[in-house]
């Protein structure tokens, strides 16, 4: 699918203000893929549908986690979590991306998980880091983001935790496994 029509299609689905940041992301991910040996096609999709669910219904969300036998710990945690999985089954679905790197980047761009491959990666860290954001930290994650994707990967997922921990909220599990293996070296 070509970068106008996938937009075409994304924009309907978004406000204006998550349009804007979707376009953001894409250019960050195509800039990641250049630098660090990606492909910058499937960067772009998985970056234009990365919050393709964002606003679907509550309802309808946990319905499709519970249908096609998502992780029901989702049900748990924080319902921004949802978008991502519900996201990939909803692109491939009324979209009709059957692209698996692509559709597991955007399964994965919320909580991350262990042994992410280099488009998740880059996927993540440039929903983090796009020119739209402005949250404390963002700044150094780009700083790093320029020489080391993996350190912008780590610094991201802590500044999310910390985040998350000082609102008295709980991290989803496979959050803090991202982090861990990361940081114990798994990469
Ligand atoms: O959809 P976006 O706003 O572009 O970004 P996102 O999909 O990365 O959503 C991140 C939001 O989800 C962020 O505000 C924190 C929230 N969140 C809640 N619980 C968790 C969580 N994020 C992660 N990574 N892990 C959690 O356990
Ligand atoms: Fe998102
Ligand atoms: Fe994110
Ligand atoms: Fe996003």
């Amino acid at each position: 699918m070509n970068r106008d029509k996938a937009l075409q299609i994304v924009k309907q689905q978004l406000t204006d203000h998550r349009y804007t940041h979707t376009i953001g992301v894409m250019e960050t991910a195509i800039e990641l893929a250049s630098r660090y040996g990606g492909d910058p096609k499937k960067a772009e999709l998985a970056a234009i549908f990365h919050d393709y669910a964002k606003f679907r219904p509550k309802e309808e969300m946990k319905q499709i986690i519970v249908t096609q036998k998502m992780d029901p710990a989702l049900l748990l945690y924080n319902t921004e979590l949802w978008h991502a999985p519900v996201g990939t089954y909803l692109v491939r679905e009324e979209v009709g991306i059957t692209d698996e790197e692509v559709l597991n980047a955007i399964k994965y761009h919320t909580s991350g998980r262990p042994n992410m491959t280099l488009l998740e990666k880059i996927i993540y860290v440039a929903d983090y880091i796009e020119p739209g954001r402005h949250f404390p930290g963002v700044e150094d994650v780009r700083e790093l983001a320029k020489n080391d994707l993996d350190s912008a990967l780590i610094q991201s997922l802590k500044n999310t935790i910390v985040f998350l921990l000082k609102k008295n909220q709980a991290v989803y599990p496979d959050t803090m496994m991202t982090y861990n293996s990361l940081v114990l070296g798994g990469k």
